[in-house]
């Protein structure tokens, strides 16, 4: 944008520019170093962070470290009230939160940021009230013995977060830390951390100083200065499983526990009974669990979509009509059902998949394919729905995470056979089954090798029921209670002799 033209409605006239939380304070990087943020719907810098390396990270653990003593010490319905009004403060600012988010990340502001700023600050309303259920257990040794549990914060948590849905997925890591007695540094992604700031801030008017850290950066630099940390005694990470794997290696130096959710390329079995009644259900729920209106940025994506043959072609023309109806266009458009790819290496990376798909399989693409080179589109990093039929399940296409909107439809017609290709992948983050007779469905989602199945509903993880994966998918559970436990307790026994 040169200096006389008008930013488009909604964005912002000039840079936004932030600061990281470190100790209370909005800082600069030590070496004053400073990083773009781009709008992926206009190829627009929107935004300016600090660069933060390795001195900041360290400050911002040191601060977390002098912050953790009295935050531990605290009794646990104090902690979580605090942690109650972050939630309020959240939701006060919910619109502000989602706007930037939607410009920072390019998703929809309608169907994607809003109800993700929403689900954020329930994340801490869920946790604080939570907060007092970190307790322990008694054990019965013998009349003599007194045996029992605590449930100990573990210190100061190394939390790295990744730019497809910040803001929901920091809230997941911030509020069950503090809560359960924790301090925390948590790295924004590169690409996407103004909302998460905007979380930094309203963190910043309810807890004392150092309780939450945020740091800016990039991965090798603050990402890895982070998970290498000697004084930071948990790691937290969500992002690649490349990257996933570094994060294990430097918390195995020191012994420190992790937990990694990681990527996905999960499965949606359909049965042809969904047809019975038209199938629209099956459809929009193979669409919802796609995540089309997040540009399938989602590690729960039900990316790979396994047809019994004999409602194939119907099944796929219904999805290729509601896919082609799905409004593509400037997040903050109310208008719009999807917006943007986040940078323009993703939308090379997905367009390089979409070629390799169609140069496999020429004449199978019910719907969308390359995004025009010209037109309102062109002007951003947006990509079309697109589904791929015909795919073999040894493709790469049908093996590598995309992490773009291209669904492969693979036909199958013996369950055996459409359940063992179900499981025939590294990952086992989620997995969909579609059918009228729930007995089967039931059989189905207990043989996938994924740690969450929908049985014929297609959307988001919901607090309360843990989530996680199998296999190359991750370690450990977010979102629930024991999610909170195991993530950030350690769990102490004591045994005192009555009869001394
Ligand atoms: O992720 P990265 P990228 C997958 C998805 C996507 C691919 C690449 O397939 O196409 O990963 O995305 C930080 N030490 N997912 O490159 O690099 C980084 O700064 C410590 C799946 O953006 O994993 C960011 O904060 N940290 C996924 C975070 O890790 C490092 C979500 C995630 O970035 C680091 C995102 C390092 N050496 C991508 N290098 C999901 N499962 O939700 C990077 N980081």
């Amino acid at each position: 944008m040169t200096s006389t033209e008008q930013p488009p409605d909604g964005y912002p006239a000039g840079l936004i520019e932030s600061r990281m939380l470190i100790g209370g304070e909005w800082v600069d990087a030590a070496d004053g170093r400073t990083l773009d943020i781009e709008a992926p719907a206009r190829k627009l810098a929107i935004g300016r962070v600090p660069r933060g390396g390795a001195a900041d990270v360290d400050r911002a653990v040191r601060a977390a470290a002098a912050a953790f003593d009295d935050w531990r010490r605290r009794p646990a319905r104090e902690r979580g009230a605090l942690v109650l009004k972050i939630a309020e403060g959240l939701a006060a600012r919910a619109e502000r939160i989602a706007r930037t988010q939607a410009l920072e990340t390019g998703n929809a502001l309608r169907t994607q940021t809003r109800p993700e700023a929403l689900l954020a600050a329930d994340a801490f309303r869920y946790f604080g009230g939570l907060a007092g259920e970190t307790k322990g257990e008694t054990i019965p040794l013998g009349e003599n013995t007194l045996s029992y549990t605590r449930r100990e914060p573990i210190g100061v948590v190394g939390a790295i977060v990744p730019w497809n849905a910040p803001v929901s997925l920091s809230a997941m890591k911030i509020a069950p830390a503090i809560a359960a007695g924790n301090t925390i540094v948590l790295k924004a992604a590169e690409d996407a951390p103004l909302a998460v700031l905007l979380i930094a801030e309203v963190c910043a008017e309810h807890l004392p100083p150092g309780v939450v850290n945020v740091i800016t950066g990039y991965g090798p630099e603050a990402g890895a200065a982070l998970a290498e940390h000697p004084m930071v005694g948990k790691l937290s990470f969500t992002g690649s499983t490349q990257v996933g794997k570094l994060v294990m290696h430097a918390a195995a130096e020191r012994i420190v526990p992790v937990s990694l959710e990681l990527g996905g390329k999960s499965p949606a079995i359909v049965y042809p009974d969904v047809m019975d009644d038209g199938g629209d259900w099956a459809v929009d729920c193979v669409m919802a669990s796609m995540r089309f209106t997040r540009q399938s940025q989602s590690c729960t994506a039900g990316s790979r979509l396994f047809l019994h043959e004999s409602v194939y072609d119907r099944f796929l023309e219904k999805l290729a009509a509601k896919a082609q109806a799905l409004k593509i266009g400037d997040p903050l458009d109310e208008a719009n059902d999807v917006g943007a790819l986040i940078n323009g290496k993703q939308f090379r990376r997905v367009c390089d998949y979409i070629e390799d798909g169609l140069a496999r399989n020429p004449g199978r693409l019910v719907c969308g394919g390359l995004p025009p080179g010209e037109g309102p589109l062109a002007r951003g990093w947006f990509t079309i729905p697109t589904v791929i039929a015909g795919v073999s399940n040894e493709w790469r296409l049908a093996r590598e995470e995309i992490f773009g909107p291209v669904l492969v439809a693979i036909p199958w017609k013996d369950e055996e056979d459409a359940i063992r290709m179900a499981n025939d992948s590294h990952y086992g983050l989620a997995g969909y089954v579609f059918t009228r007779d729930l007995a089967r469905g039931l059989r189905a989602a207990h043989r996938i090798e994924s740690g969450w199945v929908q049985v014929n509903q297609g959307g988001g993880q919901s607090l309360g029921q843990p989530y996680g994966g199998f296999k190359q998918s991750g370690l450990g559970r977010e979102f629930s209670l024991d999610g909170m436990l195991e993530s950030f307790t350690h769990r102490k026994a004591v045994t005192v002799n009555l009869a001394a």
